[in-house]
């Protein structure tokens, strides 16, 4: 009796805590990185608009949050950054609102992702991208998008830990 018990609870925790599988024929292409919209774009109402594009164009969104970044927070993620001259406005920026924070999965994901987004500087953005569609400037971009494999799996260890303890392809 409780042997049985034990294994519907097993079931349960696992189903609970797997991650969601979408295409199993190439499940071994599939890549993940790390998104975020900023908080320029949540002010501006523009998250919805954003998830749509995010699905439109063939990502899985894995996980999501809303948080805030405490300001120790974004000086560790933007660590790249620091001693740059626009280290002290990113971080102001970065920490003004709201983030919503994302795992996102497809094919290509880390060079496809960056693509949607658009380069840096919104103004010299590409019609169609997100930061022509809803960044200001070169500080305020509305989304962010990890540049290489190796930022993908920091970026997403630092906020999805559990995710990557599951997963190994991550
Ligand atoms: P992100 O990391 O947020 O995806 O942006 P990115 O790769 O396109 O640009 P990156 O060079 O990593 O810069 C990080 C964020 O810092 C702000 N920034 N301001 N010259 C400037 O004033 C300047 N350069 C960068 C932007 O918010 C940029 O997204
Ligand atoms: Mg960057």
């Amino acid at each position: 009796m409780l042997k049985k018990n034990i294994w519907k609870l097993l079931i349960l925790t696992s189903s609970l805590f797997s991650i969601p599988t979408y295409n199993n024929e190439n499940s071994q292409n599939t890549e993940y990185t790390f998104a975020m919209i900023k908080p320029d774009a949540i002010y501006a109402k523009n998250t919805g608009p954003i998830i749509s594009l995010i699905e439109q164009n063939g990502f899985v969104i894995i996980c999501m949050q809303k948080v805030r970044f405490a300001r120790k927070s974004a000086e560790l993620f933007y660590g790249e950054h620091q001693g740059k001259s626009f280290f002290e406005k990113l971080i102001n920026y970065i920490t003004s609102g709201p983030i919503i924070i994302m795992v996102l999965a497809k094919k290509d994901a880390i060079k496809d992702w960056r693509m949607l987004m658009g380069p840096t500087d919104s103004t010299k953005a590409q019609e169609g991208t997100i930061r022509y569609l809803f960044g200001t400037d070169v500080t305020e971009n509305a989304v962010h998008g990890s540049d290489s494999p190796e930022s993908a799996k920091r970026e997403i260890g630092l906020f999805f830990p559990d995710l990557i303890r599951l997963h190994n392809n991550l």
